[in-house]
Formats: structure tokens, sequence, C-alpha cells
């Protein structure tokens, strides 16, 4: 079932059919001020902080309530709806409506008994309140008279569990007035005499706004149940069915913000208003609404600039195939989704809430690589952040808290720091994952320079990029488990593993081996041969064991617990063939051709589904040991046998990087949003951003998928389909092209800026292979085979590479 469509010229998704099975959403703003909202309005806003700093309520797990609502009503007939098709919930039949979630701006279109209307909302570029811009006209023949109400349901506490749980505290301390066009909310007003700058206990004076923007306030309501009314809801609100707002404030219990205007307009007239929420001192907020008495033109202004900001970026890479999905997904969403994973973490959505008072080392260190090719400069600051997290014995801080003061952190080793954060002790691949970040941005930049760099560890000392690297190779080098292979620690890339200082995980093993590779690249360019024989003979022997531990016929097993049982052999009853090591065996280098194949046509014919390839099989349930945490799941689901969505990201490059475009292109259809338009009711979630997890085979929701947004998933495919279906493999000093693609694509293009330069690539394969490359000709001139050298880069450069 269908819900909406994909407008690529506009970079929107276009939901047609509001009752979409799940609320489907989008980002607007940043963590600065950051607000998500659903196609029917739902949501909430917050400054900073998802859990401490939120301004509008939002019921987790509820129906999506509330959210950001503009009721009309037509005061001739007393009839009333909604801008968005819910909470008034009118009939479809009767009731037309679209969402268009672009990129940072959300607009909703409503056609209802002869009014049309269309709020655009948004955050403007750079600053820290929301706007409501509403346009309405009167499409019918007759003069209107409409009243027109927006409600803004504030927290009482900016800690999302005090403002949900602590009543006794948080209604009492709460109160709402009105002043001209706005009402302000005052949180701890009471405080309002304490000398300026002054905390109680920590606690101050909030101020928070709702106000009305290019036509009058003719009545307002600042009290919630007042607002709704007794036995209602925000379906019904008394204040709307009323007409009127009873121009009351908030004394305790709960504020809110509602303010109506009366319209009149005549036939074909339209109207322009805004509401505004923020949280800001009255004067400011004062000055804010003053800014928007020019609503449409002000409005029309900071729309156009924020397109234009994410258009921008979005344009550093650009690709035309045969096939509409994956255009839309790398052009747009997949893009999109990306940056938003990059700026936002973990820590805002419908599913996270904003507890996690920080950066996860791994998921952080994975999300920059997926807005390298787009924005290498955001990029590289956050690799920066990542490297001052990292202690000074080479490991990631489990987590990185949004207070991060590199130098002067607390480790895993201090009774404190586990206290604080919850994380108990080092995870095996936290470091392991800034070599390929690292490479994949000097590889996009050409910036060698930045491995000279000197970035403080997160607890003390300081080092190069270069420095940082090895001590990340010592901390593995130091904590080796029983075979002498990196030990698993409190986890490897899997939450659900626990294998502890003694046990042995695979995964890392693949990722060391890997960063050894990545790590000479570097020794090389500067010359640093006692660090290349170091690490070609560590290299060699971790190399030989793995190939001696964790080859098992046909598969690479998963690891080893502490007391040395194997994990994933072929004979387990339970979890004996897993994807990662597979995939990861290939993208490291280490697996021969015929493993590498081998492995690949197993995860293939043993894990491979319509909806993409699960983690492991079969899954736990009876068999689990004592560290497989995943038994906590219920079969098919999350790490026990889900369909993982990140992990779809690696087993596309894997066969990618293989030559096996056919395998790469068929396991990106399977997982992608896109491609999953039309089966709406089985996915459930947004079809244009990855979810964390797709249930697998052993579930009965076969096919469904969670966690919407905000997940590795969204860099891994991106780096998958960028750098293994397209094929774009820079490295220190030029760009490798070795496109792995379906055999029936005859032809693509790509839009790609590259170290100042914009290079058009036309890749032609007119005798349909699905990898290689007969001729490249860059500008005309024909290249030795497909890679080209930076020196031969111009301004702009044509790029020719005949496949077949
Ligand atoms: O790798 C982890 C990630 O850090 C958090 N979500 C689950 C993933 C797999 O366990």
């Amino acid at each position: 079932m269908k819900y909406g469509y994909f407008d690529e010229s506009k970079k929107e998704y276009v939901i047609t059919r509001p009752d979409t099975p799940a609320p489907w959403v989008n980002y607007l703003g940043s963590p600065e001020y950051g607000a998500i909202i659903s196609n029917n309005a739902g949501g909430y806003s917050f400054a900073k902080s998802g859990a401490n700093g939120r301004i509008l309520r939002y019921v987790f797990n509820q129906f999506d309530e509330p959210g950001r609502y503009i009721y009309i009503r037509d005061n001739e007939n007393r009839d009333y709806w909604s801008a968005s098709w819910q909470p008034v919930g009118k009939s479809l039949d009767t009731y037309k409506s679209e969402c268009h979630h672009g990129t940072a701006y959300t607009k909703m279109k409503a056609v209802y008994d002869g009014i049309s209307s269309e709020v655009r909302y948004y955050v403007p570029l750079d600053q820290s309140y929301e706007v409501w811009n509403l346009g309405i006209t009167n499409d019918s023949d007759r003069e209107r008279e409409l009243t027109v109400t927006g409600y803004a349901e504030f927290t009482n506490n900016s800690n999302y569990e005090q403002d949900q749980v602590n009543l006794q505290y948080s209604q009492f301390i709460t109160r709402t007035v009105f002043c001209e066009n706005r009402i302000r909310q005052m949180i701890h007003a009471n405080l309002d005499k304490i000398e300026n700058g002054k905390e109680i206990d920590h606690k101050t004076v909030i101020n928070r706004f709702f106000g009305l923007a290019g036509a009058k306030a003719d009545s307002w309501c600042g009290e919630k149940e007042e607002f709704l009314g007794r036995y209602h809801g925000y379906g019904n609100p008394k204040g709307v069915e009323d007409g009127v707002l009873n121009n009351r404030g908030n004394y305790n219990e709960n504020g809110c913000g509602a303010i109506s205007t009366v319209l009149h307009l005549k036939p074909g007239e339209t109207r322009e208003i805004a509401f505004l929420v923020g949280m800001k001192e009255d004067d400011e907020a004062a000055e804010i609404v003053a800014g928007y008495e020019n609503t449409e033109e002000v409005c029309k202004k900071e729309l156009e600039e924020l397109t234009a900001y994410w258009h921008g970026k979005l344009s550093h890479f650009q690709v035309k195939t045969p096939s509409k999905e994956f255009d839309t997904m790398i052009n747009t969403w997949n893009a999109y989704n990306c940056f938003m994973t990059f700026i936002w973490s973990r820590a805002a959505s419908f599913t996270y809430c904003g507890l996690r008072n920080g950066y996860g080392y791994r998921d952080t260190v994975q999300d920059i690589q997926g807005v390298i090719h787009l924005a290498p400069e955001m990029a590289v600051d956050k690799i920066r952040f990542m490297l001052s997290a990292q202690v000074d014995n080479g490991g990631g801080l489990p987590l990185v808290k949004f207070t991060h003061n590199p130098g002067h952190e607390d480790t895993p080793d201090d009774a404190s720091y586990v206290q604080e954060t919850g994380h108990p002790a080092y995870r095996a691949d936290d470091a392991l994952w800034l070599f390929p970040t690292v490479y994949k941005y000097v590889s996009e930049t050409g910036d060698t320079a930045f491995m000279d760099e000197v970035i403080p560890f997160a607890n003390k000392d300081e080092g190069t990029v270069y420095e940082h690297l090895k001590r990340a190779i010592d901390f593995s080098m130091n904590h080796l488990g029983k075979h002498s292979m990196p030990a698993g620690l409190y986890a490897d890339w899997n939450d659900c593993l626990r294998l502890g200082k003694d046990g042995e995980s695979t995964f890392v093993a693949f990722q060391f081996y890997y960063a050894m590779t990545i790590l000479r690249i570097f020794a090389e360019h500067k010359k640093d041969t006692e660090y290349i024989a170091f690490l070609d003979e560590n290299q060699k022997k971790l190399g030989n064991l793995i190939q001696e531990l964790c080859w098992d016929e046909d598969r690479f097993i998963r690891g080893f617990t502490e007391s040395g049982e194997t994990i994933g052999k072929r004979t387990d009853p339970e979890a004996n063939m897993w994807l990662n090591p597979q995939s990861w065996a290939v993208i490291s280098g280490l697996a021969d051709e015929k493993q590498a194949d081998c492995a690949l046509q197993q995860v293939y014919d043993r894990l491979n589904t319509e909806y993409g390839a699960i983690l492991m099989d079969p899954p736990y349930h009876e068999h689990a040991f004592d560290g497989a945490l995943a038994v906590i799941y219920n079969a098919g689901t999350k790490e026990n046998a889900g369909i993982f969505s990140q992990s779809q990201g690696w087993i596309i490059l894997a066969e990618a990087l293989r030559g096996h475009g056919e395998r790469a292109f068929t396991y990106f259809m399977e997982n992608a949003p896109a491609a999953q338009n039309d089966k709406a009711e089985i996915r459930r979630l947004e079809p244009y951003c990855y979810g964390q997890f797709t249930e697998g085979k052993d579930s009965p929701n076969f096919g469904r998928s969670h966690v919407h947004w905000l997940t590795g998933t969204a860099s891994t495919v991106m780096v998958g389909c960028v750098e293994g279906i397209l094929g774009m493999r820079p490295d220190l000093y030029g760009l490798r092209i070795a496109p792995s693609i379906p055999k029936e694509w005859e032809m693509f293009e790509i839009d790609k800026d590259f170290r100042g330069c914009h290079l058009h690539i036309t890749v032609k394969n007119p005798g349909h292979a699905e990898s290689g490359c007969k001729k490249l000709f860059v500008n005309g001139q024909e290249m030795k085979d497909n890679y080209i050298p930076q020196t031969v880069l111009t301004d702009e450069t044509d790029i020719e590479l005949i496949m077949s």
C-alpha cells in the first residue's frame, strides 16, 4: 500500500494519505533548537537537549499527540477542522490533505469546505525558535469568517521525565501570561527577584513564548485544561468549539499557548500569518514576533534560504542511474538521513527521547562516514572531536558526554565515569572505526596534513592524528584474548555480544587487520619505515591466526567465548551462521578470493530474505552462551536474527568490492526505504528514511521496520552505494572508479565535487557487465587503468568510463 510519492525535483516526500501506518516524521532545526514533526503535526521541540531542554510536550508511545496544531473554524456554521488531518480527523471523503516533508521544513496542505490552507513548519537557518507559517485561502464564492487558533503544549519542566511523572513538583512551578500578541510561559517565575544570574539549586527563571504575527490576537488561553475542556480532547477542544478563548492564563497545573484570530476572507483572498515558538526572554520574544509582521515576505525568504542551504549540501554528489529508488536515496533521502544522524546522533526521535547525554563513540565515528563526500568540512570537525575523546591508552570513551572536556575526562578505568555514564568498561571496536573514517576524509580531500594535526586525548596528553591512530593499534594489541586475537571486551559492534577480556571477536579481528592496512598507507606517506615493518609483522601474524582459527569450511566464525567455546561454527544448533564476519572478511581484505566468494554465497543462501540479510541464523533460544545477550529479544528481532539494517551497508560494499554488482544492488533494493514505498503496510516506517532493523523471517511480522531515522544504517548504506556500487574510491593521491552495478544498467552519470574540482562522470556499459573497466578518459585523455591521479583534474573535469 502506498501513502505518498517522492518529488525529486523539490527533494520532498509527499504524503497524500494522512492515515499512515505510523507517524512519518521530519527533522527541523538543529540541536540548538530541535523540532521533530510528524505528517499529522505531532512532535516536540527542545533547546540543546531532548531530555533536558524540552519545550513542547509529546507523549511517547502514544498516538502521536500532542503536536503543533492549527484549528480552523467556520464561524457561520461552527464547523471546524485542523490544518493537519489530525487532531480533528475529518472524514477523508471531504477533507483532502498533503504533507510535504522537505529538507528541514514540512508543509501541510489541506482543502476543506471551500477553504485551502498550507502551513509551513520550519526553524529558520541559524535561529533558535520555530515558525508555523499559515497561508489560508477562501476558494469559495462567498465571504467567510474563520477563527484560526494555534495551539502549542508547553512542558511544565524542561526535563521531560520530570514533566511527565513528577507532577507534585512540575505542575507548581509554571505560569502563563498574555502580552499583546504572545503568551509567555514562565517556569520558576517566583525566582525573578533572585539576583541576576544566580541559581537556586540549579533553578532559574525560564521563559518560553508562543506568539502570533500577521494578524491580531483576538482571544487567548494559557492553560491546557481550560483550552481543551474536561472530557474533550485535541480533536474537539472546547476553546475551538466555542469559537473564542477565555483569556485566562495558568498558575500551576499545565501551561499552554493557544491564540485565536478571526479572519474575514473575501472570495479568492489569501491571508498569511505565523505562529512562533521558542525559549527566550520576553523582550527577545517580542522582537522575534515583531520581525514577522511582513509575514509572507519574511517566511518566503527564510524558507528559500533553508532550502538553498540543504540543497547546496546535497548538490556535492548527485547521480543519475536507471533506478529511481537508488537516485532518490543517494541524491536526497539517504544523504539527508546521514546528515540527521551526523547532527542528532541518537538524541531525539519518536523512539529516542534524548536521555542519552552524549555521543556513542562507534556510532558517531561511523556516522561521519556518511557525509564525508558531501561536507568534508563538517566531517573533519567531528573527527577532531572524536579523536579528542580517545583515551591516551588508545581506546575510545564508550560514551562521549555532550559536555566533553578534552584532556580532563574520566575514563572507563575510573569509577566516576562508570557511575556517570553507565558504561562499565571499554568496548573492543570503538577506536578501530577511526581508521576507515580518517582514511575516507583524507582521501576525499587530499588533506594529508591532517595527519600531523595535534589533538588532545580525552584524559591527558596529546598527539598528532597519526599518533592517535597508532595508539588505537596499541589498544587492540594490549587487549588480546586467549588465542592472541583481539578480545571482545564489553562488546564489539554488536552490543549483545559480551565476549569479555579473554574471549575474542572475529569482527574486531577483521577491523584490526584492516586498520593496519590503512595505517600502513599513512606510514608509507610519512616514510615511517620502522613502523611499516612493525605493522607488516603484526598484520601477518594476525592474518595467519584468523585463517587458522576462524575459517570453518565455508564461513568465518563469530569468535570465542571466555571459556574458549567457538561461536558461529557450522555445527552449532543456533547462531551457526553470522553476517558481519563474512562481509568484513572481504572489506578488511583478509579473505582470499575463494573464501570471499564462498562466504558471500553462504550469506545469500542462508541469511538473505526479501527484506535483506538477517544478522545471524538460527536465532538464540535454547543454546545461548552467557554473553549472548541477544537471547533477550524475540526471535527475528534486533540482534537476535533481525535484519539489522546497518549490516546491509557492509554486505552491499563487500559484494561490490568483489565486483558482484547484481548482488550488491539486490541487497540495496531489499532494504531500501524508497523501494518499499508501495509496501507501507508491511514496513510501517517512513519510506524515505532508514530504520535500525527490520523484523526477520522468524518474526510473525516479517518485514516490519523499527527505530526510525537515527541509525548507523544511513552511513553504512551510503558508503556501500557510493564507494561500492558507484565505485567512487578516492585514495591519498587521486580517485579510482570501480563501479559494481546491475548488468542491465547501460549507463549512469555522477556529478561530484572533489578537491575543489567539479567532476562530471559518465559510465557506459553497453556490454552489460557487472563490474570492470575497459577504458577511462579524463577530459578526452585516456588513462592507464581506472585510476585518476589528482594532477590531471581540472576545474570542470569530464570523465568517461567504459565498463564493457
Ligand atoms: O553497534 C550498535 C550500536 O552502537 C547501537 N545500536 C546497536 C548496534 C548493534 O548492536
